[in-house]
Parts: C-alpha cells; structure tokens; sequence
C-alpha cells in the first residue's frame, strides 16, 4: 500500500525528529506525536516552523519532532523574548513553542504574559506536570496545594493557573487539555496553528517518574477518573466544506478562524461555556480550580485582537527579507536625527 502523502507532498515521516530521550511513558512523548500529526494533516511545511522552547524535559520536545524546521533552544524561560524577537524579524515564521510549568509559572511567569499581552503569534504549549523534572522532581508553581512527594516534602504554597494568568494577560486563545486525550489534543493543536496571535495551550502532562501518584492533579490515573471536557471539537481547514451534524439547539458553536477555518464545538451541556466571553471564562477557571474539578477543551478565544506586528504598524513584508539599503535609513535622515538630538540636548 502506497504512504499516504498531504497536500504539499510530504509523508507524515517528514514530520519527525530525532529519537526521545524522554522516560517511557512520559506524556510529553505523546504531546511531540500529536504535533507530528497535526502538521502532516495541516500540511504545514517545516520549512516555515520556528521551533522554540526554554529549559526542562518538557523543553527538549521539539527535538523530538520537525526536524526539517528551524530551532531555538533558548535560556531557562526565556523563550517567551525569543518567540517576540524572531517572529518580529520575520512574520512568515510559523511559531510553536514547548514550554514547561517551571520554565513558564515560575522563572518564566513574567516574560511569558509580556508575549501574550503582545499577542505574539505562536502556538505556545505548557507541558504540565506540577514539578521540576528535569531536576528531579521539585514543586513548581504549579503543584497542589498540600501535596506530598517522598524528596520534595509537603508543598504549603497555592498553585498558579496558566490559564487564568494567561486571560489576565488579555490572551487571545486558552485552552487546557491532557496529554493521554490525544484526540482533543490534536484538535486544539489544529485550531491553535490557524489562531492570530499567542494560543496558549495548558496541557496536563505527567511526569510518570516524579508526580504520577493517584492524589496528584497532574497523573494519568487522576487525569483519566476526572477529565471533564467541556466540547467535543472538530477542525475543519479553510479546504474542506463544513458539514455540521444536525443536532439540538444551542448546542453546536462554529468558530470561524482567522484563516477561514472552522473549529465546531458541539457542547457537552447545552448549559455551558460560551468560549467567546472572557468573564465567563474567567469565572469557570476559578470555579472549577475550587471545586477541584479538572476541566478541559476551549476556554477563551478573541479572533478579533490585532498581532503584534499589526499594533506596531509593521509592514507586510517580512524584516528578515529586506535588503539592507531598505532596512536602513539613509544618510541624510540619520545626519538629521543626530543633528534633532544634539541640537535639543
Ligand atoms: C537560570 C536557571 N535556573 C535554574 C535552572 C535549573 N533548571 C533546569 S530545568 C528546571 C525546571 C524545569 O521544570 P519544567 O519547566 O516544569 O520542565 P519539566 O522538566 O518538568 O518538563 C530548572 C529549575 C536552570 N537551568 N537555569
Ligand atoms: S523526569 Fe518526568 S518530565 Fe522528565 S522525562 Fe522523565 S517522566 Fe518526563
Ligand atoms: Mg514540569
């Protein structure tokens, strides 16, 4: 049988990277083929991908897929600045960034809602485990509040949702998902690659060597008793027809993305989120966070909110291709301008 090939030509092995050397079992493995996947199926072409991640397990990902693509494995997080400086440079640059709790809910937390109060375009995945793999195991920001671990003690601090600090950063996109759903994480990933400006995707994703416990909020066996998806999501590229089941009132919503894609969210409860409205939004995170409820699916999304690149005016016209005589300004203009601040001293 002949390997089925997409729309530009390319089989979906073109899509991989090197071989993990991540645990067995580790969802971040699974997060990396999703990936995989959804770039085969959206035909992207790696060429066109900027992978970018910063310092843990979880950023060691994207040497694990794309590896036809470029790549920057910047400093512990940090890779929030270099997404905002390379997709600035050069706005033809598919972003996607792999990011861990650690890297982005503590040392990173700062750089990370500057990029998305910008609205920098990139897919940005946290990979979330609750704690510091790489290093063996401390809490991170995100940990449950008096979890337990045998090296690491009692944790006695509250844990930050990535989520709700991402809304409260004006995010444009916010969803949270679980790594053994690999489904709802490939759809999500679809809708995030057709997304303008950051999407931010919070995905569940244990670490089955330091936190995988049954009490822990970040295990398989948690995850799977009590995942509640708020949709069932179908993508639908801008090259397919849409052809949406008949169904109840009110409980199919068609999103409409920037690039004419369609994301159907067929509402588990009728009754429930409107992923349009951002108090509400709000509202369900801190909801659910109390009540200890694991909810997943689309959170937020503002098709609306102009990039980066569009709030600074750039043009359309990508830096990274200008010749030099047109990046620079000319003599007579830097001779003015120097002339403007020494004379205004
Ligand atoms: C400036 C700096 N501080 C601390 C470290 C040590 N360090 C490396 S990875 C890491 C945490 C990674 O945790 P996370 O981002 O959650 O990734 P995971 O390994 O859990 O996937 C830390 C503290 C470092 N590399 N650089
Ligand atoms: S230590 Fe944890 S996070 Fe790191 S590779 Fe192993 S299972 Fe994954
Ligand atoms: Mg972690």
């Amino acid at each position: 049988m002949a390997t089925r090939e997409n729309k530009i030509g390319l089989q979906r092995n073109d899509y991989k990277g090197g071989n993990s050397t991540l645990c067995l079992g580790c969802g971040h493995n699974s997060i990396s083929s999703q990936i995989i996947q959804v770039a085969f199926d959206l035909a992207i072409n790696p060429h066109d991908v900027i992978k970018l991640s910063g310092i843990g397990c979880s950023s060691k990902s994207p040497a694990y897929f794309l590896s036809r693509s470029h790549g920057f494995n910047s400093l512990h997080g940090r890779m929030a600045a270099i997404a905002t400086g390379s997709t600035t440079a050069n706005t033809s640059l598919i972003a996607v960034g792999v990011s861990g709790d650690g890297d982005t809910g503590s040392i990173g937390l700062g750089n990370f809602k500057h990029m998305v109060r910008r609205n920098v375009p990139i897919v940005y995945i946290v990979e979330n485990n609750g704690v510091y793999g790489l290093t063996k195991g401390q809490f991170s920001a995100t940990a449950d509040y008096g979890q337990e671990l045998k090296y690491a003690g009692v944790n006695e601090l509250p844990p930050i949702d990535i989520c709700l600090e991402a809304l409260a950063a004006d995010a444009s996109f916010v969803a949270r998902s679980f790594a053994g759903d690999a489904n709802q994480v490939r759809e999500l990933l679809k809708a995030a690659f057709s997304h303008h400006g950051t999407a931010v995707l919070d995905i569940i994703s244990p670490c089955v060597t330091f936190n995988n416990h049954e009490s822990s909020s970040k295990s398989y066996p948690y995850g799977k008793a009590h995942e509640e998806p708020l949709q069932d999501i179908t993508f639908i590229p801008d090259y397919q027809p849409i052809v949406i089941e008949e169904q109840e009132p009110g409980t199919v919503q068609t999103v409409q993305m920037h690039d004419g894609s369609h994301v159907v969210l067929k509402k588990l409860d009728p009754t429930q989120h409107d992923p349009t409205d951002k108090l509400a939004a709000m509202n369900l995170l801190e909801d659910t966070r109390k009540q200890n409820q694991f909810i997943t699916g689309l959170i937020f999304v503002d098709k609306n909110r102009p990039t980066l690149a569009e709030t600074s005016h750039m043009i359309d016209e990508p830096l990274a291709h200008l010749s030099n005589d047109r990046l620079r300004p000319p003599r007579e203009t830097l001779d003015k301008l120097v002339n403007h601040l020494v004379c205004c001293d």
